[in-house]
């Protein structure tokens, strides 16, 4: 078996990483006169010194030059518009050997969990894993509970048995929601297994509340996040990644954090 190379996306087994898929998936809504040029979030994430920026194909091959060998790379594998309201499933739009040609680091794949086409998006997902622990890189499973027959995306029985898929489909590392349910979320991180839990950010939350939540979800034995609004919609990103990152990597309370924000 390959020796999959996942140390690059940890520091002393934590993990921060920029994600900026949203423009695919949400649309440009997201995006204001700066976050919307991929530079100014590629500045974030290269002199915020993150685990890895996270991005579909067209940024990664249009912005190479730009962010190269200065940040770890996730390239996304799979993606979807918000403007159909079909049947959740977001099909490979960018091979294993693209993404290794692109330098990246790992690659990461939507699963909707619960979908009705979920069979097929098992078998995509089983495809591209093995093909990428072919190149030994690492797999990110974004574990999303979602369609007509999930009746709570976020129920902590929904987001355990997401992890849990997660784990037994073969992600090195598992992206999910969290519930603000800390005692509980601690069984979906060890239903995950030796998979590794980083959560997702989520809508822009004022400060204290965004750091708060980091601070549980550090709390449940998750190893980190991976956070896109909170971090490029916030109106000083490197202090909000300085916050962020005495939280994670030094265990700072969310009060010391907030010293970063002055
Ligand atoms: P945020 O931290 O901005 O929430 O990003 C996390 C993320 O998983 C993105 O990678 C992705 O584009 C988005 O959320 C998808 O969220 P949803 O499917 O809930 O709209």
């Amino acid at each position: 078996m390959k020796k999959i190379k996942i140390e690059k996306l940890f520091t002393d087994k934590k993990t921060l990483m920029l994600a900026y898929d949203q423009g695919l998936e949400h649309g440009p809504i997201d995006f204001d006169a700066h976050n919307v040029d991929p530079d100014y979030v590629i500045y974030i994430a290269v002199h915020g010194k993150y685990n890895a920026f996270i991005c579909q194909k067209g940024i990664a091959e249009l912005y190479h030059e730009n962010y190269s060998r200065k940040v770890p790379l996730v390239v996304k594998l799979n993606g979807k518009s918000n403007i159909p309201r079909i049947f959740p499933i977001a099909k490979q739009l960018c091979s294993v050997k693209k993404a290794v040609d692109l330098g990246a680091d790992a690659v990461g794949y939507t699963v909707f969990v619960g979908s009705p086409l979920e069979p097929e998006i098992f078998k995509e997902f089983g495809k591209i894993q093995e093909e990428a622990h072919d190149y030994g890189l690492p797999v990110i499973a974004w574990m999303y509970p979602r369609g007509r027959f999930v009746t709570n995306e976020t129920s902590t029985s929904m987001l355990a048995y997401a992890a849990r898929i997660g784990l037994e489909l073969g992600a090195d590392m598992i992206k999910i929601k969290y519930n603000d349910e800390k005692e509980d979320f601690k069984w979906v991180v060890r239903c995950a297994g030796k998979s590794k839990i980083a959560v997702a950010g989520g809508t822009r939350l004022p400060d204290t509340d965004a750091l708060k939540k980091i601070k549980d979800v550090m709390e449940t034995g998750a190893a980190g996040m991976a956070i896109g609004r909170n971090i490029w919609q916030h109106k000083t990103p490197m202090k909000m990644t300085a916050a962020v990152k005495s939280i994670i990597f030094d265990d700072a309370s969310v009060e010391e954090a907030l010293e970063f924000l002055k």
